[in-house]
């Protein structure tokens, strides 16, 4: 029987579905395997002093398992190297933030190959491989250098960069020729895959086949969007369990009637949060009617936490929470609480379902899965008004969020008072909107349609269903 191999960085699943693994790659992937006769390859997130290739196969949260460790070397050159300093910032538009160095090349290199070597006796020939994220771009090719002949599909959850902010990277085509060993390359919306397909056309010299594949490097590959969603289910049930009817009940009582915006995100620089705490100050500079009536909770549990800047922008948002406080609090009153810790899921949809706001504003991001997170805890009597940056991948689905430039914090100011003044009917309308998207393209949806769209390709990465 076929069985979908999953390959990743970091093999993560919540040992029980009521308990988070803070990111979004381990919260989709764990939800697209627990109904999948499958196997998930990757990281154990141990490091030990010495490479092997030891695999440890168990069972957690209902996913099957394979992990290996990784060597203090590898986390520095290829996980805080060429993955976290190199790819994330380039590809999140930070070129600022870049470090090129030749030993994070040789790391990434060096652990791609290590782990096509560590994985490759466990796929059979039926088995479909599936591939995630950037740490692992080039796995498809040392797969086939291997002789695996199996469909290989590649899903990117972060965005992809212009062309022009590609070619800023050394070897940029040797990147993106590794890709063109996958059968089929998803990414999280049209905007990423133009800018992938634009890219191979300008840069790589390559051409679109009439039958809408595309080819370069001597090389055939199917590119398409594939937005990935939440298991909304799953979110619903939980934001009415015992565990987040407790959370609710208790940010109600201690917000003493004041309305409550709230914020969930990994603590990382592409998540906006120094231009979102900017932008809250500047409503209650410009609105102080609102003063001591609202109050903002943004939770940024830390990551990356050795790499540089992240310590940065840590230090940065601790100082201006500080500074925000100190200006507007009076005895009886915090307007922002920031909290550094992260939260058990039944939690996270109490405290969802309480917040009249969901402020989700990065600057990029691939697709943002707490904004559908925030939509399927509301409860439908009187739900929350989410607001939403048109640079998050969800923006091109989400079109009843209250959309906003997260770098404006004017606009940001005034959809936060549009927000919480929103009346009842107009925030009903909007949440139904955005509930049944979110219902409909659902995590389920994500993997069946890119595990389709890959069976349905012959071997000759040929739409074997000419449509
Ligand atoms: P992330 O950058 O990690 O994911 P996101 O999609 O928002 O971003 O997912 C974060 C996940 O972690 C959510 O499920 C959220 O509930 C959880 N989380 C965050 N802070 C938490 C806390 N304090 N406590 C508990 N849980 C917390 C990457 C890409 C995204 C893309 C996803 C999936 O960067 O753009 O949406 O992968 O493809």
């Amino acid at each position: 029987m076929s069985r979908l191999i999953v390959i990743s960085n970091r093999v993560n699943p919540p040992a029980d579905t009521a308990v988070a693994s803070v990111g979004g790659l381990a919260m989709a992937l764990s939800a697209a395997l627990r109904q999948e006769n499958g196997l998930w390859f990757g990281w154990s997130g141990k490091v030990t002093p010495r490479f092997s290739n030891q695999i440890a196969i168990q069972r957690i949260g209902g996913v099957t398992v394979a992990l290996i460790n990784l060597e203090q070397q590898d986390l520095q050159e290829y996980y805080n190297g060429y993955a976290n300093k190199t790819l994330w910032p380039l590809f999140h538009h930070r070129p600022d933030l870049v470090a090129f160095e030749r030993s994070f090349d040789e790391g990434y290199s060096r652990v791609n190959q290590r782990f096509a070597n560590t994985v490759f006796p466990l796929i059979e020939p039926d088995d479909i491989v599936w591939v995630h994220d950037y740490h692992m771009i080039p796995m498809g090719k040392r797969l086939r250098e291997k002789g695996l002949k199996n469909r290989i599909g590649f899903f990117l959850h972060i965005p992809w960069p212009a062309p022009a902010l590609l070619t800023t990277l050394p070897r940029h085509q040797e990147l993106v020729e590794s890709l063109f060993d996958y059968d089929l390359i998803g990414l999280q919306n049209e905007e990423n895959a133009n800018s992938l397909i634009e890219y191979i056309l300008q840069v790589a010299d390559g051409k679109m086949l009439p039958d809408g594949r595309i080819s370069a490097y001597g090389k055939t590959t199917s590119i398409k969007a594939f937005p990935i969603g939440i298991d909304a289910r799953e979110f619903m049930e939980a934001s009415t369990s015992q565990k987040a009817r407790e959370y609710y009940e208790l940010m109600r009582y201690s917000s003493a009637g004041r309305k409550l915006i709230v914020g969930v995100d990994r603590l990382d620089y592409s998540k906006g949060l120094e231009e979102r705490f900017v932008a809250y100050d500047q409503f209650l500079r410009n609105h102080p009617d609102y003063q001591g009536n609202v109050f903002f909770l943004q939770i940024a549990t830390p990551s990356r936490g050795e790499v540089n800047a992240y310590q940065s922008i840590r230090e940065k948002l601790d100082s201006m929470s500080g500074h925000i406080n100190g200006e507007h609090a009076t005895v009886d009153w915090v307007p922002l609480r920031y909290v550094n810790r992260s939260y058990r899921r039944d939690e996270l949809a109490g405290i969802y379902r309480a917040a009249h706001v969901g402020l989700v504003t990065p600057l990029r991001d691939g697709m943002n899965l707490v904004a559908k997170e925030y939509i399927a805890a509301q409860d439908p009597e009187d739900p929350g008004v989410l607001i939403l940056s048109e640079f998050a991948g969800a923006a091109a689905q989400m079109k009843d969020a209250l959309i906003v430039n997260p770098f404006d914090r004017e606009t940001v100011a005034e959809a936060i008072r549009e927000a919480l003044a929103m009346p009842l009917r107009e925030r009903i309308a909007r949440y139904e909107a955005l509930m049944h998207g979110v219902v409909t393209d659902d995590v389920v949806a994500w993997r069946d349609n890119f595990v389709r769209e890959l069976k349905s390709l012959d071997q000759n990465n040929k739409p074997s269903v000419v449509s």
